[in-house]
């Protein structure tokens, strides 16, 4: 982030912002001080602030997590009582959820896609600015809800009724962050949507597209599509919580189930959203080191439309134990089962990818790679819970645990660090050290799978989830798992300290123009630090829309000489 912390102030030399004989080298720098980030409109400055505030809140988060897991390492309470133990439950969920993956995810899209398409911004700067700056008022009623009256929300990140009706004031904090976040995350969306659609490069067809910029389309046009839906549920929890009304009180002939239905029509589209953009950057990632083009780039595309509209007909996998019929079983469990197939294609193209490519493994290859095979790991499991007479047996207990652990941690996290070793040298201007990538790498790794892959057993044997202590017999593997825990806690914050800072102060191997040689892609195209501005001409693109050839409008564009 050297280039956009103000270290050579964007004044990097003028290759990659569109200059032409006319265009001098001169274009002003970016500004200084405070004013440069609180009235923030270049994508990049604005990318680094999501990307720097969401690590932020997946450290808390991690904290969270951390006292969950030393509370139970061991039966019997020790660290925190049942109250303060289902708030910690409920703002993890919601801290990682909310604040951690989905602004992620914002940072890269704010990153990148102005500079996969050739665009010289994102299209509406200023509705970035302020996407960006709504998450910190949000961010601090729902981490500030632990110190108010009655404590945090303790309801679930599902925010579950009937207990949101009994919750304290907290529970309108929470809902009011919601409300914010939501309309970040709307405002966000729209801004990718029309970037994407209106400021492609010219030559830069859809079907040219890089797969990171199609998954995050499709994503963008999910959150605006569900979104709403979680607004709609909160508010109603709102209105029943001080404005008479039932809807989900059951006392006034409300029903808490109907409020499940609402949650899930958001809710599993939102886990989608958590994945979509992870298999876009892996999907950027594997040609790179194994040399070869994307296997079956349409069938990509096609595969991500099939599992975003699926995923609006599967919601109450989530809901099995309500008393469903049989027959909303039978639709459910077939629907979700279905999904295992586009998303099948996707991990059968990413291996076609690598078969027969020349493979080498630095690290980011090492974060896809590892990927793979975990969040396959993590698909299956969710298989095996869509089967409606399993997930009976197992729903609310650790195995729905371990299965959202592999696919949010060794699926959404893992991607976004793959992403941060393969893009971090683009936007810093410096190589990480490989070493230390390597280091990371393999100690997330491990301790990630020390923690989450006992919770498999864990859930089989019945021990249920959302309990702060159990019977004696869960004793061995709830050890583990609270080792692995602090384990994968302390090897994000070796991250931090040896590969993000040295980065982001510029400490290490210069990073060349293109630092990955299979790499292709126009974010390729420019210098490392990719410079304050870019692509303010149109660059002229390459048949594949990977080079540029030049720059300026196509001569039918070029306006009427004067
Ligand atoms: Fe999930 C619960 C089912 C993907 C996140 N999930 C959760 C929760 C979260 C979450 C946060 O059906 C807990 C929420 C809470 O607090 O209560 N999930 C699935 C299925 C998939 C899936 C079928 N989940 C995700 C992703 C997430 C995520 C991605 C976040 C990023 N999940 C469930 C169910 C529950 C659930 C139940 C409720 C459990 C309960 O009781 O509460 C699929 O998208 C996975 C597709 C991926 C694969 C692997 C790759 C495919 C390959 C092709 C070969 C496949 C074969 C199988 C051979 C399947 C390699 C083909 C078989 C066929 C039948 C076609
Ligand atoms: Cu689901």
């Amino acid at each position: 982030m050297s280039a956009v912390i103000g270290q050579d102030g964007g004044h990097g030399h003028a290759a990659g912002h569109g200059h032409d004989e006319h265009h001098d080298h001169d274009h002003h720098g970016a500004p200084h001080g405070w004013r440069r980030w609180v009235f923030a409109t270049n994508h990049k400055d604005i990318g680094t602030m999501y990307l720097l505030f969401s690590f932020t809140m997946f450290m808390v988060g991690g904290v969270l997590a951390l006292m969950i897991r030393a509370e139970l390492f061991h039966p019997g309470l020790q660290f925190v009582n049942p109250q303060l133990f289902n708030q910690l439950t409920t703002m993890h969920g919601l801290i990682m959820v909310f604040g951690a993956i989905m602004p992620a995810f914002v940072g890269f899209a704010n990153w990148m896609v102005p500079l996969q398409i050739g665009a010289p911004d994102m299209a509406f700067a200023r509705m970035n600015n302020l996407s960006f700056w709504l998450l910190i008022p949000a961010a601090l009623m729902i981490v500030g809800s632990f110190f108010m009256p009655g404590g945090a929300p303790a309801a679930g990140w599902t925010l579950y009724a009937p207990l949101t009706l009994q919750m304290g004031p907290s529970m309108d904090a929470g809902i009011f962050a919601l409300h914010i976040l939501g309309a970040s995350s709307i405002m966000g969306s729209i801004n990718i949507i029309v970037t994407i659609l209106n400021m492609r490069a010219p030559g830069m067809t859809l079907m040219k597209m890089p797969l990171f910029c199609w998954t995050w389309l499709i994503t963008a046009y999910l959150l605006i599509a569900v979104m709403p839906v979680l607004a709609g549920a909160i508010t109603m929890t709102l209105t029943d919580r001080h404005f008479g009304t039932s809807f989900f009180n059951p006392a006034g002939g409300g029903d808490p189930v109907m409020y499940q239905h609402i949650f899930w029509f958001f809710g599993h589209p939102e886990v989608y959203i958590m994945i979509l953009p992870a298999f876009g950057i892996i999907s950027a990632i594997i040609p790179a080191f194994a040399r070869k083009r994307l296997f079956g780039y349409t069938s990509m595309v096609y595969a991500t439309a099939s599992i975003a509209i699926l995923s609006f007909i599967v919601w109450a996998h989530h809901m099995f134990t309500t008393g469903m019929p049989v027959t909303g079983q039978l639709f459910f469990m077939y629907a979700t089962m279905l999904i295992a197939v586009p998303t099948g294609v996707k991990v059968f193209n990413w291996i076609a990818t690598m078969w027969r490519g020349s493979m080498t493994f630095e690290t980011p290859m090492l974060w896809a790679v590892g990927f793979i095979f975990v969040f396959t790991m993590g698909g299956f499991t969710g298989l095996i819970l869509a089967m409606a007479p399993i997930d009976i047996q197992v729903q609310d207990t650790y195995y729905v645990v371990a299965h959202f652990h592999y696919v949010l941690v060794a699926g959404s996290l893992f991607a976004m660090f793959g992403g941060v070793y393969y893009w971090g040298p683009k936007w810093t201007g410096v190589m990480y050290n490989e070493t230390r990538g390597k280091i990371h790498f393999w100690a997330s790794l491990v301790f990630f799978n020390v923690t989450f892959f006992p919770m498999h057993f864990l859930g089989l044997a019945g021990m249920p989830r959302r309990y702060a202590d159990y019977p004696m017999q869960f004793t061995d593997f709830n050890m583990v798992a609270s080792i692995g825990a602090f384990g994968f806690g302390l090897s994000q914050v070796y991250f931090f300290f040896f590969v993000v800072l040295p980065m982001m102060r510029g400490k290490g191997e210069p990073a060349p123009q293109q630092p990955w040689e299979g790499a292709e892609g126009l974010e390729w195209e420019i210098p490392s630090p990719a410079p304050f501005h870019t692509f303010e001409v149109p660059p002229k693109l390459n048949a594949a829309g990977t080079k540029v050839l030049g720059y300026g409008l196509p001569a039918h564009d070029a306006p009427a000489a004067a």
